[in-house]
């Protein structure tokens, strides 16, 4: 059981991350771990792999609130086994929850919170899914969407950017039988629930946060949220939840919107011809089928 927020009003009002950060004007990535701490409270330790959001602290400056630590890029998640295991010892109690990029959890670390998924350690895993390596100038790794331009997949003559489809870690993070789900920043209430449940099930979890980024997405930085909603409604970025093994989507826009509205804003998408959007087109559709026909089939 979980204390719900029902509407925007029963947002702590309290912030646990303040201002004077040096990330970009409009980071949805701050915003996540903003609005995380809101709702899990004061008695929270964060763990940051080398990222974006590990220039957040530089010694003696923190904008943060409650204690931080910076990990390797590879061991977010043992490092929080550490935390956990050592205030066990100290019989104290705290949430620890990882805050990491994508590379850190697609590539880099995915051995790591393997681990600690399979060894049933407490900790809230928080992937901000920015989709490149943004804090190195924005190279691809495995959780780059198909045909995005990145420093390492630019469209040229022989290329028309990344040709590598992104695997689904949401779906790989369920399989360990662990509470898995997706969030985004245009859906505060949903992901802050989703956060407040995985806390309250004092258990292995792992959320993945859609995370836009301003430089590396290109894209006026007034519109994070705009296009975290656009992935939503097109069904490019679904919202749902994976519990007990069993597929519950939480939100089903009541018309699909044409996914060209959501890659029209960016200039990772720039490049694209009409059938190339077309194929990503036939790629967001057959994706949604999947996960529809996964909802109905875990239910009966
Ligand atoms: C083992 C290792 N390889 C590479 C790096 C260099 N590095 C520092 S931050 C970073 C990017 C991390 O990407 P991600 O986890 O997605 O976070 P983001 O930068 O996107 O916020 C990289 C590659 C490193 N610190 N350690
Ligand atoms: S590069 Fe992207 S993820 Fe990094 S601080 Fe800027 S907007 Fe945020
Ligand atoms: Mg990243």
């Amino acid at each position: 059981m979980y204390n719900e927020l029902k509407t925007l009003k029963d947002i702590p009002e309290e912030d646990f991350l303040t201002g004077g950060s040096p990330t970009c004007s409009g980071c949805p990535a701050e915003m996540g771990l903003k609005m995380a701490l809101k709702a899990l409270g004061k008695n929270t330790i964060v763990v940051n792999s080398s990222s974006c959001m590990s220039l957040l602290c530089n010694y003696p400056y923190t904008p943060l609130k409650v204690p931080w630590l910076h990990s390797a890029i590879e061991n977010a998640a043992a490092t929080a086994t550490g935390i956990v295991r050592a205030l066990k010892i100290l019989n104290r109690h705290s949430t620890v929850i990882c805050y990491a990029g994508d590379g850190a959890t697609y590539d880099i670390g995915i051995g790591s919170l393997s681990g600690m998924a399979a060894r049933g350690d407490p900790v809230l895993y928080i992937c901000y899914n920015n989709a490149t390596y943004a804090n190195t100038g924005g190279q691809w790794d495995t959780a780059t969407p198909f045909l995005a331009n990145t420093k390492t997949t630019p469209p040229g003559k022989y290329s028309k950017g990344n040709l590598i489809p992104p695997k689904n870690m949401i779906k790989i993070m369920g399989a360990h039988g662990i509470y898995a789900a997706s969030a985004s920043p245009a859906y505060p209430l949903d992901y802050m629930n989703k956060v407040r449940k995985a806390q309250a099930m004092n258990a292995p979890a792992y959320i993945e946060y859609f995370s836009p980024c301003v430089p590396g997405w290109g894209y006026k930085e007034s519109l994070g949220v705009k296009v975290a909603k656009l992935a939503t409604e097109t069904c490019f970025w679904p919202l749902y939840e994976i519990e007990n093994n069993k597929i519950t989507i939480n939100y089903k826009p009541t018309q699909m919107r044409p996914v060209k509205e959501f890659l029209e804003l960016q200039d990772r998408y720039r490049h694209l011809t009409d059938y190339d959007i077309s194929v990503i087109q036939g790629l967001v559709n057959s994706d949604w089928k999947e996960l529809l026909g996964g909802e109905s089939c875990k239910k009966t």
